[in-house]
């Protein structure tokens, strides 16, 4: 028997895992938990970038991007999908009714009307009146890095929900959900739903998800390399402090970007890190539910 866990990134995470926590203490297994926190964000509109909410390219246009997976063998994916609001349920159908690992775009979307998926309008009102004022203001498509202060609400409009789960009999899964960045080229794919970038699981060696620019992260496999880093004996800690300083020196860093990820042992060590300040996730453990700062921030 493991003790189970729960965390997730962002403060707006925390009452989506205090729900599922409740039933991952029970028999609810890792990766039901992980696939229905995802849906609960991409169901709600007041995230501007996961799911219905999510801010659209700068064409207008928003699309989805999610994976989840159990281990290196076990995992499904989907990217750029315009027509179903839960890109995660569509990422495990690919990893359980497919011999494959991702499906893009618009066939990925006729993939879950062939699994009888609902196909609706996935852009809220609200994100299309966003994009209005942003389109007539001329503004740079690279937006500031979000601030969460703590309680639920982002100041800045990017983010991802990753979430990583052990559950009673000592099954880890993850999942990353996301619209991607707000006012990117259209066609843009970041690091979510890419296994290895923004989501790693394997059985041995633990478990991380990383939320930010896409484009940082999957320069250096970043998820991958944390998990990697477990394996070879890294605390948590030490393998995000690791695959931040790698990032840091692989890129030019310019005042917008952020990464930050969070990542877990096998058996629930698990540790937070940020490229800056701004960073917050959510965790349920034991009798705990709380937003914690990152353990590390590197700037
Ligand atoms: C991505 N990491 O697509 C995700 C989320 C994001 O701006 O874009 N945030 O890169």
């Amino acid at each position: 028997m493991s003790t189970p866990l729960l965390i997730s990134t962002w403060s707006f995470s925390l009452p989506i895992i205090e729900t599922e926590f409740s039933k991952l203490l029970k028999t609810g297994s890792a990766l039901d938990v992980v696939e229905a926190c995802a849906r609960t964000a991409e169901s709600d509109e007041s995230i501007d970038s996961v799911g219905y909410g999510g801010l659209p390219d700068r064409e207008g246009r928003c699309t989805f991007d999610a994976a989840v997976m159990i281990s290196p063998s076990e995992s499904g994916a989907v990217c750029g999908m315009e027509r179903h609001l839960h890109p995660v349920s569509v990422a495990r159908l690919v990893m359980n009714e497919t011999e494959h690992s991702m499906l893009a775009g618009s066939l990925a979307d006729d993939f879950a009307d062939s699994h009888g998926l609902e196909s609706t309008s996935i852009l809220s009102e609200r994100a299309k009146t966003k994009w209005e004022t942003w389109k007539k203001s001329n503004t740079p498509p690279v937006p500031p890095p979000p601030l969460d202060v703590g309680t639920g609400e982002l100041f800045g409009s990017h983010d991802t929900i990753g979430t990583l789960a052990i559950d009673a009999g000592g099954t880890m899964a993850g999942s990353c959900s996301t619209s991607g960045m707000a006012w990117k080229v259209p066609g843009r794919v970041g690091d979510s739903p890419i296994i290895g970038h923004g989501l790693y699981v394997d059985p041995q060696r633990g478990a991380a998800t990383g939320t930010g620019h896409g484009e940082l992260i999957s320069g250096i496999c970043g998820s991958f390399l944390i998990v990697e880093l477990m394996g070879r004996g890294a605390s948590p800690k030490d393998a995000i402090y690791e695959t931040l300083s790698r990032l840091a020196q692989c890129w030019p860093l310019q005042k917008e970007h952020q990464v930050a990820f969070i990542a877990t042992t096998p058996s629930g060590e698990f540790a937070s890190g940020a490229l800056r300040s701004g960073f917050k996730y959510s965790v349920c453990h034991g009798a705990s539910a709380l937003i914690l700062d990152p353990d590390i921030v590197l700037h």
